[in-house]
């Protein structure tokens, strides 16, 4: 869908290593709109909500301490097929495994320091979206013409 939206994190690596305006430069260039956006510091039990399904995997425990490191960058961006196109700019989970020109590609190494998350599909997304920005997202036209004129 044109008005698909996925949820994005850059994560506490990413904030301290100075990646936030590069990753957020990269979804605005390949044309998604942005739509929501907050640093926020989560609690263990808020990111235990977020990676739910994860629970009872042996890396659990270290991915919540590992998240609660520091703020993280929460975002909602919109365009057409913006999940799985979100997946495709952030690349493979374990970084070993991500394609040069992709975000963990370019800037990660290791699979629980991988630097930014993506919504896997639109269910989730919507699930995200609706617990890291409970007060909603704003809704905006992008009318470049305006901003350029008066
Ligand atoms: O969606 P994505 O972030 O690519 O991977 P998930 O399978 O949802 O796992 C979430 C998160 O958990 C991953 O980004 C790093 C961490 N993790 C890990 O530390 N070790 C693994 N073997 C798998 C995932
Ligand atoms: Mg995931």
């Amino acid at each position: 869908s044109i008005k698909e939206r996925t949820y994005i994190m850059v994560k506490p690596d990413g904030v301290q290593r100075g990646l936030v305006g590069n990753i957020i430069a990269r979804f605005e260039g390949r044309g998604f709109k942005l739509i929501a956006l907050k640093l926020v510091h989560a609690t263990p039990e808020h990111l235990e909500k977020h990676y739910a399904d994860l629970k009872g995997k042996p890396f659990f425990p270290g991915l919540i301490k590992y998240m609660a490191l520091g703020p993280v960058v929460a975002m909602v961006w919109e365009g057409l097929d913006a999940v799985k196109t979100g997946r495709v700019m952030l690349g493979a989970t374990n970084p070993l495994a991500s394609a040069p020109g992709t975000i963990r590609g370019d800037f990660a190494l290791a699979v629980g320091r991988n630097i930014c998350h993506g919504s896997d599909s639109v269910e989730n997304a919507e699930k995200e979206i609706a617990l890291w920005f409970p007060e909603g997202v704003v809704q905006h036209e992008l009318t470049l013409s305006t901003w350029v004129f008066e």
